[in-house]
């Protein structure tokens, strides 16, 4: 079992590999929609992304400081291809509700559990004591610059936390704490009633305010390596300091965090297919009118950027980036910043339909992947917020249902 699993894996980053030859720009091939450079790189910015992408489809080496527990030895790993990823390499955090509010057991290997290790290391194992756990697979990452790029101010337009507008939808921002190395940018917004805390944006309850915050937490939680941003290695309970490797700690330097980062924020926005077929403009419409797009907002806009590709851009990711209760359904009890157990950051539905793709034939839906169809990811919309929206998919004809998923796929 495990011998095929990391051929499969080898697999996966070798066909990376060859993939960067394609990395010239040129007419993308048929089917060939995502992995790609934003348009409009100059030369020089597509070295950097090429620098990034061979990073981001890196094996991490036990010497370089790979664990010693960790979920994957490369970021693609997780991503393929950078889309979404299989849930056999799902993310787990987890914790311990308390009487004074949720612990995530910082001193027995919390947040998040590292099931697999070197060898000659014991892989993490829940703690005694935790009481709920938040399973996560990985999504697709292409267009996170330009999601970095929407202005604070433009999320907030589109929240309504008191439903003032009575539609039962009241989308709003997670406050976070912003890490010690934060530079705020002119567009982002502090909390009015705690200073220090900035909306958040990344990650399936939007616990992240910046692209380095993510990746900065990848590097440490999913592969168990230090970066100048957080120099301390993985905890493990169960063997306490024998948990961490020799190698000296920062194991990975900003260069390689910046090259991420780069790559991270030029990765195109996925090209659609069959955009004007006439079910999936029919599709379209009725997205629009039973009110998906009330959270799926269809288009958004960055402000300034320094790279011209992402300046001033207008793009379709279908996400307000706010929280939303989805109610019992979808409730892990695991709350993240401001965020509640039931409450989720819209996910951008762009790429949707090249989901089966990257996860290895069936397409695997919602945080923790519990749906394989859209139907039935649809189907999970039932409780919370979209509950009036689930309704009126339930009172669809079975065209309209057809012509809707159609939509979706081309996304
Ligand atoms: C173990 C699997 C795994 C690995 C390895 C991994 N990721 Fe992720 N990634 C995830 C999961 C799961 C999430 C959602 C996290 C959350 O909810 O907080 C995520 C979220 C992200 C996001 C935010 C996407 C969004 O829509 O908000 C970015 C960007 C990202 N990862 C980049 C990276 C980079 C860069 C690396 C390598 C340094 C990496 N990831 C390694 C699983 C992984
Ligand atoms: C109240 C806001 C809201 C409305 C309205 C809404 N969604 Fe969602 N949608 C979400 C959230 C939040 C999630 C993430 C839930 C999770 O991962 O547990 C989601 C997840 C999804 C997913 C899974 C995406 C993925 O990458 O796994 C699909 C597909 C989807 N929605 C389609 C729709 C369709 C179609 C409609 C209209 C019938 C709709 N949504 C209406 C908020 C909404
Ligand atoms: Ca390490
Ligand atoms: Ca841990
Ligand atoms: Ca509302």
């Amino acid at each position: 079992m495990k011998k095929s699993i990391f051929l499969a894996l080898s697999a996966i980053v070798f066909i990376h590999i060859t993939s960067c030859d394609k990395l010239v720009p040129g007419a993308p091939e048929p089917g060939d929609t995502i992995a790609e450079p934003t348009d409009g790189l100059t030369p020089a910015q597509m070295a950097q992304f090429i620098a990034g992408d061979e990073l981001f489809a890196k094996v991490f080496t036990p010497a370089e400081g790979l664990g010693p527990i960790f979920i994957q030895n490369s970021c693609e790993g997780c991503h393929v291809g950078d889309g979404k990823g299989h849930p056999f390499n799902t993310e787990t955090r987890f914790g311990k509700l308390t009487p004074t509010g949720f612990d995530f057991m910082l001193d027995k290997g919390g947040p998040q559990l590292q099931f697999r290790s070197l060898q000659n290391y014991i892989a993490e194992t829940l703690p005694p004591g935790y009481t709920h756990t938040s399973d996560r697979i990985a999504p697709i990452v292409i267009g996170m610059g330009h999601l970095a790029g929407v202005s604070d101010a433009d999320i907030l337009a589109l929240a309504d936390p008191n439903d003032l507008d009575g539609d039962g939808i009241s989308g709003r921002v997670n406050y976070v704490e912003a890490k010690d190395y934060f530079n705020p940018q002119p567009f982002h917004i502090q909390d009015p009633t705690q200073s220090g805390f900035y909306i958040g944006r990344f990650g399936k309850k939007a616990k992240e305010i910046t692209l380095l915050d993510q990746i900065v937490f990848a590097l440490k939680q999913d592969m168990g390596l230090t970066s100048d941003f957080d120099t301390e290695d993985l905890y493990n309970w169960q063997i306490a300091n024998g948990a961490v490797d020799n190698v000296p700690d920062p194991e990975v330097g900003s260069d390689v965090v910046n090259k991420l980062l780069f790559y991270m924020r030029t990765l195109k926005t996925p090209t659609r297919r069959n955009e004007n077929d006439a079910d999936v403009l029919a599709g379209e419409q009725v997205f629009d009118q039973i009110g998906c797009v009330k959270c799926h907002v269809s288009t958004m806009k960055t402000g300034y950027s320094e790279i011209e590709a992402l300046n001033n851009k207008t793009f379709h990711p279908y996400t307000d980036l706010l929280l939303h209760d989805m109610g019992s359904l979808l409730d892990d009890g695991v709350p993240e910043g401001d965020a509640t157990g039931s409450e989720w950051r819209t996910p951008p539905l762009w790429g949707l339909g090249l989901a089966e793709d990257s996860q290895g034939g069936t397409g695997y839906y919602l945080h923790d992947g519990r749906a394989t169809s859209l139907e039935q990811a649809i189907g999970f919309h039932a409780t919370g917020e979209a509950s009036n929206i689930a309704n009126n998919y339930y009172a669809l004809t079975q065209a309209e249902k057809d012509n809707l998923i159609a939509f979706l796929k081309s996304l």
